[in-house]
């Protein structure tokens, strides 16, 4: 699995309030600590901050560096934002995102192609967000293939089918699995990303409800998710499923995890 980590988000609150007074120690403990979880980028997320966003993806980015090399995965509305980022972060760096939006899809190619970058497919057009899984599929089938199009490798996608809220619509989830296992059936090599908090936001319990989605997501296909990297119980039940998945060979990365004392079995 590809872990992106979720924690340097500018809609926690937490976040939000060291960005704007700069609150480098505590950016970096965030960075070291996921970086020390084990995740393969840090996702860096200002969109929050509609004033002088691209300052603080810059200080941000900047911020982030001093502590760990980590790729980067830029999280940005603003594609000036993101340009900026992807000037200093350094080679490796994930986009995120771009989608079948028309303006978007125009904005965001160019980066994608200059940085030569891996980048986020969102399964969004400018209808909005699909409701059922037909025309999730359709959408982000067809937003892959036009990347292909126009030149980005199949390793460098990221499609991503915009996990939402269970508490909002129920029938949300299980179109998104749909989507996730017929996009792995149709392009064996891209990756499948998704935000794996989205779907409890507004439910109690919300970790035991990302854990499972996750695995569920896992068992079609998913094989990177932004997520939060300091629960560790959902490290161990992602380390278990590749193992039961067929994903680690011999389970050595399983037993190393468990001889190095990372493997949480509660209760
Ligand atoms: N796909 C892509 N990028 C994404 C998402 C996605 N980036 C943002 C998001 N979704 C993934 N990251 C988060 C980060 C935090 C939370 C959820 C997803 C979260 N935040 C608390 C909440 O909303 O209740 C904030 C509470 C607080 O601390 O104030 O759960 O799907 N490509």
């Amino acid at each position: 699995m590809i872990l992106i980590g979720e924690l340097l988000n500018s809609t926690r609150k937490r976040v939000r309030a060291a960005l704007e007074t700069r609150d480098a120690a505590f950016v970096q403990d965030l960075a070291r600590r996921q970086t020390d979880a084990g995740v393969h980028y840090i996702d860096v997320n200002t969109g929050a901050l509609l004033d002088h966003e691209v300052e603080c993806m810059q200080w941000l980015v900047r911020t982030v560096r001093e502590v760990t090399d980590r790729p980067l995965c830029i999280d940005s509305p603003n594609p000036e934002a993101l340009a900026a980022a992807l000037e200093l972060a350094g080679p490796g760096t994930l986009i995120n995102s771009i989608s079948a939006e028309a303006r978007r899809y125009e904005d965001v190619l160019p980066l994608v192609r200059k940085h030569q970058a891996p980048v986020i497919a969102l399964g969004m057009d400018d209808e909005g967000l699909p409701e059922d899984a037909d025309r999730g599929y359709a959408v982000l089938s067809q937003l892959i293939t036009r990347l292909e199009r126009d030149g980005v490798a199949p390793a460098n996608i990221f499609a991503d089918p915009l996990v939402r809220p269970a508490g909002a619509n129920t029938a949300i989830p299980p179109a998104v699995l749909d989507v996730i296992g017929r996009i792995r059936a149709a392009f064996p090599q891209v990756h499948i990303s998704g935000g794996i908090s989205n779907v409890s936001h507004g439910l109690p319990a919300r970790k035991l409800i990302n854990r499972t989605f996750l695995t569920l997501a896992m068992s079609r296909g998913l094989d990177a998710a932004i997520l939060d990297p300091l629960d560790t119980v959902l490290m161990s039940e992602i380390a278990a499923a590749e193992l039961l998945l067929g994903r680690d060979s011999f389970a050595m990365n399983f037993i190393s995890l468990y001889r190095a004392g990372r493997l949480e079995e509660k209760p």
